[in-house]
């Protein structure tokens, strides 16, 4: 069974609902190549747990390469790397055929290879798809930032792509920044209201045709339904911004909500990226927002482990609501066998497994091996237990099941009807 079980996961298309890869057409966007994925944020939060040769500002502004030269030597070379953001890295050059230099632990023979399939920009655009190929990806949902100026430069150039990317609106600024949302729009002379607020959002669903809206909400965030308070419209909070502007707007087009709640941005903000915390969030509060709007599509995902069970009893409780992923700091093989056991066994295959959430091209390959890896072991447990009780299932009914865990179940609940 385990066997059987490996193989047609491993054979199974996968659609990444959620990364920060971007086209080769997005330039110092699209990530890819050792120096990138060994100056991968979560590993530099991990290097200064151990190193203190030199200062994080001081380390920030060094080259990509010598960064890397550092990563490997105080993460690799004087400790093994076991943590799950360096064997990542292994899984990675050892899906690429890089035994040797892995053996020989030889960073620059292992530089030399990418940058030998990476040369010039065609070969570029190859390994993007041949990279897809291998994580068995058929698409992923990119990270478009339309309230970013460097981003929507590129967008305005590039804004058609191959059908391995897809794209969302991501709109945290909007939500917890709108005043500032407001000074953006009118560099594009949009006029700094809601009603320019809607149409530059409208501009760019109608240029992206995206999958979903996407913001991520700090722990601490709470929806208040009732906030009838007075607004003006240079002043809004954020649950004046949901109310009279993202969940109409989301109704409007038909586009689904994707909140990733529990983030706290900044915790040690010298690590920049590296340096976002997690908190406990509010599921009460997504529980209301799919309550209060039964015509809006939510997909969620938490970021805490605390949060997960109440997460999965409310995933059961509203049809509008679709869970996914175990996102950022709950991307771990112990952490990933917990939750997806609770949402099998609460949620049937009515969930999304995974998102890798990758930024670097490669870790596409590594993200989806390890989570495959889990996902073989727990669903070997769970037809043996079905057969136990005395179900049994053929082949074809595995791969239908697999096939909602990685792809299907996402693009139900993207043309489900919300009609009652
Ligand atoms: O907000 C997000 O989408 C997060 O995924 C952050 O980008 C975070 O820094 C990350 O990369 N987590 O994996
Ligand atoms: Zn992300």
């Amino acid at each position: 069974m385990e066997e059987i079980i490996r193989k047609i996961i491993d054979d199974t298309k996968i659609i990444d609902i959620h990364t920060h890869l971007f086209p080769s057409e997005h330039t110092h966007l699209c990530l890819y190549g050792i120096d990138s994925l060994l100056t991968y944020h979560y590993l530099i939060s991990e290097l200064f747990i151990v190193y203190d040769q030199i200062s994080i500002d001081d380390f920030y502004k060094l080259s990509k390469k010598e960064q890397a030269d550092i990563i490997w030597t105080q993460l690799f070379i004087l400790r093994t790397p076991i943590s799950e953001a360096c064997r990542g890295v292994i899984t990675v050059c050892n899906k690429l055929g890089l035994q040797k230099h892995i053996r020989n632990r030889d960073l620059n023979a292992i530089r030399l290879f990418f940058d030998h399939m990476t040369s010039n920009p065609s070969k570029i655009k190859t390994y993007i798809t041949d990279i897809f190929k291998m994580a068995n990806v058929e698409y992923t949902v990119m990270t478009n930032q339309i309230f970013n100026h460097d981003e929507i430069t590129l967008l305005s150039k590039t804004s058609i792509f191959s059908n391995l990317f897809k794209t969302s609106l991501r709109i945290d600024k909007l939500i917890f920044d709108f005043n500032g949302s407001l000074e953006f729009i009118s560099q594009y002379n949009y006029p700094k209201t809601s009603v320019g607020i809607k149409n530059y959002i409208k501009f760019w669903y109608n240029k992206l045709n995206p999958e979903y809206f996407m913001a991520s909400l700090p722990y601490d965030f709470f929806y208040n339904c009732d906030d009838d308070s007075e607004f003006n419209e240079s002043s809004m909070n954020y649950n004046q911004v949901l109310k009279h502007i993202l969940i109409p707007l989301a109704i409007e087009l038909n586009l689904p909500i994707a909140f990733k709640f529990g983030t706290q941005r900044g915790l040690n903000p010298t690590l920049g990226d590296a340096g976002d915390g997690l908190g406990n969030a509010s599921v009460e509060s997504l529980a209301l927002l799919c309550r209060n709007n039964p015509k809006c599509k939510f997909l969620a995902t938490f970021l805490s482990k605390v949060n997960q069970h109440q997460l999965c009893v409310t995933a059961r409780n509203f049809p509008n609501l679709h869970i996914y992923g175990c996102w950022w700091y709950l991307n771990n093989p112990s952490l990933i066998e917990e939750i997806t056991n609770m949402r099998i066994e609460m949620l049937g295959w009515g969930f999304t497994f995974q998102h890798s959430d990758s930024r670097v091209l490669e870790q596409l390959l590594y993200k989806w091996h390890h989570s495959k890896e889990i996902l073989s072991k727990i669903l070997t447990l769970k037809y043996n237990k079905i057969i136990e009780a005395g179900w049994n299932v053929d082949e074809d009914e595995i791969k239908r099941d697999v096939s909602s865990l990685l792809k299907d179940s996402y693009e139900s609940f993207m043309k489900k009807e919300l009609n009652f």
